[in-house]
């Protein structure tokens, strides 16, 4: 059983213990209403507690069991709430550390409240695709008034205990100990006549309602067009305030069971547990020591550099920032300050932070001042024999135990590791541009890399707020390597008879925040150039669109050269479709003997996502990702994938690996059919009617 029961001094006391976060699941459930019935029955208990152990009151419903039998099997919430409220002996709950979703719910379901300062109050089910399911969206708004309860309800965000004391949510915020304050306000209410207040009997009271409610829905309706659950939200809150409590329960009821089906919500879900799934490496026990990072040093005070420096000293971890010429040192700690400046303006940093945070930064041009530092991040030019002679200075200079980390996105870790006499050490830390935005890290496993160095990278990583994914050793990593897929067949579409901006905007409207075109020319398409003509000399036998390359010759880079796919007009990011490439491509197609045909919107998406998950497919079997949802996470937070179609394995599982393989097998029978290789597991899941994430 999930929930203990003891007595005090007349005082039932029903304790959730569910660890880690007090879920509502199946058996805590019974628990609660069994303990409510044992006190009932007990002629000595006047009043009940209820409250938590451990770090929660309660995190919610178990999201584990949404679509089981168990999420619907009695007692449901519902069902055990009714219990709570219909007791005729007082409940008191008992809130402290965090009281979310269901678990708010059910506090909502007691006749009194009160809680310890600091405890987070949430009902977040937003955040996951749903709505608050056990009368949240019908209670909250009468304990603490109908916009409160509808900004929480709809942001999903918490609000520390203490700014709700005065509200009918809590009778008491308690200093102190909170289960000896509330068994004395049970003791005190338990000698009082019957009956106790219930929330559902209060009124709701707004002077207008209807044009506030108006108000939050023209404000959900442009930020959430993609998301139901913001809008089911308000309608259920509204339900209530038109047409009382019970026909507004009815309601939330019937949105909460829609909801939980819906493909956003399952991404959204996901993409929750995908986050906390990708910080757990199969091998690498959860009590594997980690090392001391006390000092971090960066080499390179570039773009990239100067962005993985930022990520510390906002983590208030101080930053030896090497550079090997004076110039670049002081353009390097120029930009940084001019980004912080940038913070300032938008008021989100006050000018003594910003001063705070420069201040640990050591800018230096020496090697022998990396001594002291305990994590060491190499961002420099991406070339093995820069990097060859960067590691081979660090072996000489850097400390005993001290991490030693590349940022190479390319480039093989393991011939990096070798070129010191400490491979155990080294290990890829891949930042994505800009490096102080975006949440993504891949933290690169090479075959040496010792199983504490991974624990301390993934410990660091939270502290400065990264997703990291593990990935093994291969060309590209996880997000590369299949990024590439995307982009042969994104050319290939245009010689075939697309123009980039077709095949954007198919891309886009499919919910990836930049199609590849318009994202080729903001990154540079010399770039992507480079690496393909390493790609024909390392592997001849692979078939690539030299479309990309006419493009190049003519010097149309992107947006730093005035074109590249698109036109630009100076000062202006906005991209234009271009006559001149237009004819460039209608050229090309002849020159190689294409026929050009329209290409649906249709095919563009099929052939992008499924090249993407064929490849993350081929990761999976080569243990380079050791789970699916690892492979989500990295293009959710680093490769703009639409949040609500949760990943690119997650979509293909949504479309079924059925019909995957069939569209693939399609696509490989046509024109550039060669470049589609199908992944074995692919097929082989496909036939056992599973996906990749089952
Ligand atoms: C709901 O209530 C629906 C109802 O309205 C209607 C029902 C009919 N279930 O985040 P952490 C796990 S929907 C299952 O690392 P923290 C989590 O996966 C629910 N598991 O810790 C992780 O497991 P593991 C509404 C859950 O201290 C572990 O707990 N509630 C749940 O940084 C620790 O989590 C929410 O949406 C859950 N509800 O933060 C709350 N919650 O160790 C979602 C957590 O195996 N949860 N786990 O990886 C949170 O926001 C945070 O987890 C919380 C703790 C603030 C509670």
């Amino acid at each position: 059983m999930a929930v203990d029961y003891t007595t005090r001094d007349g005082v039932a006391v029903i304790t959730l213990n569910n660890p880690p976060v007090n879920g509502l699941g199946l058996s805590t459930r019974a628990g609660i209403v069994e303990g409510i019935e044992r006190a009932q029955n007990d002629a000595s208990v006047t009043a009940i507690v209820l409250t938590g152990a451990g770090k929660a009151f309660s995190g919610g419903a178990d999201i584990t069991e949404f679509n089981t039998p168990k999420a619907t099997q009695e007692p449901t919430l519902a069902t055990a709430i009714q219990v709570v409220e219909g007791s005729t002996k007082p409940v008191v709950a008992a809130i402290h550390s965090v009281a979310m979703g269901g678990g708010l719910e059910l506090a909502l379901g007691t006749h009194y409240r009160v809680a310890a300062p600091g405890a987070q109050i949430a009902l977040p089910e937003v955040k996951l695709g749903i709505l608050p399911g056990a009368g949240g969206t019908q209670r909250l708004p009468r304990a603490i008034g109908l916009e409160a309860a509808l900004n929480m309800i709809v942001s999903g965000a918490p609000v520390m205990s203490e700014k709700l004391a005065g509200t009918g949510l809590f009778d008491e915020i308690v200093e102190g100990d909170l289960l000896e304050a509330a068994l004395a306000f049970a003791r005190k209410v338990g000698a009082q006549a019957g009956p106790h207040p219930r929330v559902r009997d209060r009124k709701i009271e707004h002077p207008n309602a209807e044009g506030f409610i108006q108000f939050v829905r023209n404000g959900v309706a442009g930020v959430a067009k993609n998301f139901p659950a913001p809008h089911k939200c308000i309608d259920a809150v509204e339900a209530g305030v038109k047409n009382g409590f019970d026909k507004g329960l009815a309601f939330e009821r019937e949105c909460f069971m829609s909801l939980v089906q819906t493909p956003e919500s399952r991404a959204l879900r996901h993409a929750f547990f995908g986050e906390r799934a990708a910080s757990k490496i199969p091998d690498v026990p959860s009590d594997t020591p980690a090392r001391e990072i006390r000092q971090v040093a960066v080499i390179g005070a570039g773009t990239m550099g100067g962005g993985i420096a930022m990520n510390f000293v906002n983590a208030g971890v101080p930053v030896t920032l090497l550079e090997t010429k004076q110039e670049a040192l002081d353009r390097g700690v120029a930009t940084i300050r001019k980004n912080y400046e940038g913070t300032v303006k938008k008021g989100k940093l006050t000018p003594e932070a910003l001063e705070q945070r420069i201040a640990l930064i050591t800018p230096t041009l020496s090697y022998e001042d990396l001594g002291n530092a305990d994590l060491i991040i190499e961002a420099v030019f991406e070339e093995l024999g820069v990097k060859e002679q960067v590691f081979k200075r660090l072996d000489e200079v850097a400390k005993k135990g001290a991490i030693l980390a590349s940022n190479t996105s390319t480039l093989d870790l393991d011939r990096i590791a070798a070129f010191t006499k400490r491979p155990q050490d080294v290990v890829g830390m891949h930042f994505f541009s800009p490096a102080n935005v975006m949440k993504l890290l891949e933290v690169v496993r090479g075959k040496e890399t010792s199983k504490d160095v991974l624990a301390t990278v993934m410990k660091i990583a939270k502290k400065i707020k990264k997703t990291a994914v593990v990935s093994g050793v291969c060309d590209g990593f996880i997000g590369n390597r299949m990024i590439e897929q995307y982009i042969r067949q994104a050319l290939f579409m245009l010689e075939e008879g697309a123009l980039p901006a077709q095949v954007d905007r198919a891309i886009e409207k499919f919910g990836f925040a930049m199609g590849p075109f318009r994202m080729s020319d903001l990154a540079g398409n010399d770039i992507g150039w480079a690496i393909r003509k390493r790609r024909y000399q390392e592997h001849p036998e692979m078939h690539y669109s030299k479309i990309a390359d006419r493009l190049c010759e003519t010097g149309r880079f992107g947006q730093k050269t005035g074109g590249g796919w698109y036109d630009y007009k100076a000062g202006d990011r906005t991209a234009h479709p271009s006559k001149l490439v237009e004819e460039m491509i209608v050229a090309f197609s002849k020159d190689v003997g294409a026929e050009r045909r329209k290409i649906s919107d249709e095919e563009i998406v099929e052939r992008l996502v499924f090249a993407l998950a064929n490849e993350g497919a081929k990761i999976l079997e080569e243990g380079i990702a050791s789970k699916a949802s690892d492979i989500d996470m990295v293009y959710l937070t680093g490769y703009g994938f639409p949040l609500w179609r949760g990943g690119p394995m997650l979509y293909a599982d949504t479309v079924g690996l059925y019909n995957v393989e069939r569209a693939i097998r399609r696509y490989a029978s046509r024109p550039n059919g060669d470049a589609w290789q199908i992944a074995p597991n692919l097929v082989e899941l496909a036939a056992k009617g599973r996906g990749f994430n089952d």
